[in-house]
């Protein structure tokens, strides 16, 4: 076969696939502004597939309980579902122990845990927690009120123009009064993929510790936090096919071990007296009160789906789509893309000309094509390029390139109304 009809082969054996998997999220074939739905609002929560919805119900219907309660089977049955969503995902990360994987409400959730537990207990007057300019709020907040209570300050490592990290500001930023390096492991307004790996490696040389905010790669990439050697991995279901309310925090047995509880209540201790309280042993420690039970069964249902998909045909498929988006939308004159960093993932962030992203938003969204327009949560960033707020359409493994031509056709249209 020639090269080119060997694309053209692979590309439709690919768009059969996706036709397939298209199938099984109900929502895909809803239209909107009787439009067919065109849903590029991937980065800030995707859509859920048929297993994951019927896992949900499935629960309720038939298994709910409280867990590590009761001895009734409805309890056990549930507490089982629950226990094995953790092996879920456990597995899925490659974390070494399940006692590492601690159930949150989410990335901004478990990063608030990291925050207020270990560096509340750690961080001194002058310490140094060491960030990039490309951070979601959820990765700086935190770190803001931390440093409030303990005087310790936040340095702030650079992008460059075409949203790369600026390595050399990286490595020059640790020192010995750094105590702990958080960055994100893609970027949600940029797309950028950064070198965690070599990030980790060269903060562990200094003994830093380092926290990944991985809410935009679970989905789109195989992690394995071993082979990263982070020491925590966070991230969210809601934004890998799975539901909203749940997340998972990641961290070394040895480090969590060493923190006291975020939070106090049911289900945290091993005894309770007014004279003082002893805590239960890991992951429970901090998991107070009742769980988000459906929210990890839910989450495991994802994994599962994920991994049955293939992280092959994902990062092929994705891939692709981003290329196509970015060919079709440099032939707008008029068009910046904010991002364009070599290592780059599923998000096309950029301005139409001097309009307001939201009327390009708003516009799009009269074609039934979803995408998302303001400051994405990332305000420094956006600073950084001297701009209010982006457009972004951002892609998940449904997404088609005949959608990313629909984009293109609506970003004409929108272009003839506002120019
Ligand atoms: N970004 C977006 O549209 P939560 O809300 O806790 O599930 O995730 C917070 C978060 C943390 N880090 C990164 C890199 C993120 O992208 C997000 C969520 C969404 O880009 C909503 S603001």
């Amino acid at each position: 076969m020639r090269e080119s009809s060997h694309r053209e082969f692979e590309g439709t054996v690919l768009e059969d696939r996706v036709e397939q998997i298209r199938s099984s999220f109900p929502i895909l074939s809803r239209a909107v502004h009787e439009h067919p739905l065109v849903y590029l609002d991937n980065a800030a929560s995707s859509q859920k597939p048929d297993v994951v919805i019927d896992r949900i119900s499935r629960y309720y219907r038939e298994q709910h309980s409280n867990v590590h309660r009761g001895v009734h089977a409805l309890s056990q049955e549930a507490t089982d579902a629950y226990e094995e969503a953790r092996d879920t995902v456990c597995e899925f990360i490659g974390a070494d122990d399940r006692s590492e994987i601690i159930f949150t409400k989410g990335t901004t959730d478990a990063i608030n845990l990291v925050a207020f537990s270990y560096a509340g207990r750690m961080l001194e007057e002058g310490d140094e927690i060491v960030l990039t300019q490309m951070e979601h709020h959820s990765n700086i907040v935190p770190w803001q009120l931390a440093c409030e209570i303990s005087g310790a300050i936040i340095k702030v490592v650079p992008v460059e123009e075409d949203g790369s990290l600026n390595y050399e500001e990286y490595e020059k930023s640790l020192s010995e009064r750094t105590r702990l390096v958080a960055v994100t492991h893609v970027s949600n307004s940029l797309g950028t993929v950064n070198p965690v790996k070599r990030m980790i490696s060269d903060a562990h040389g200094l003994d830093i510790p380092v926290l990944i905010d991985g809410a935009q790669a679970v989905s789109h990439m195989p992690v394995n936090v071993c082979e990263l050697d982070a020491d925590f991995y966070c991230f969210s279901g809601h934004k890998m096919y799975g539901p909203t309310g749940i997340g998972v925090l990641y961290g070394k047995q040895e480090l969590l071990n060493r923190m006291p509880p975020y939070q106090g209540g049911g289900d945290m201790i091993e005894s309770v007296s007014f004279e003082g309280s002893s805590f239960n042993s890991l992951p429970h420690k901090f998991e107070a009160g009742t769980p988000n039970i459906a929210g990890a069964i839910g989450l495991a249902a994802a994994m599962d789906f994920i991994r049955e998909t293939g992280f092959d045909f994902i990062t092929d498929h994705e891939t692709r789509l981003l290329h196509h988006a970015h060919e079709k939308l440099q032939a707008f004159d008029r068009l910046r893309i904010i991002g364009t960093a070599p290592e780059k993932i599923s998000v096309v962030s950029f301005l139409l000309g001097d309009s307001h992203p939201y009327d390009v938003a708003t516009l799009l969204d009269r074609l039934g094509i979803a995408v998302r327009s303001g400051h994405h949560c990332t305000q420094p960033v956006m600073a950084r390029y001297g701009i209010p707020g982006t457009v972004r359409a951002s892609f998940a493994l449904y997404n088609t390139i005949d959608e990313i031509d629909v984009l293109a056709e609506g970003l004409e249209r929108a272009e003839g109304i506002l120019f």
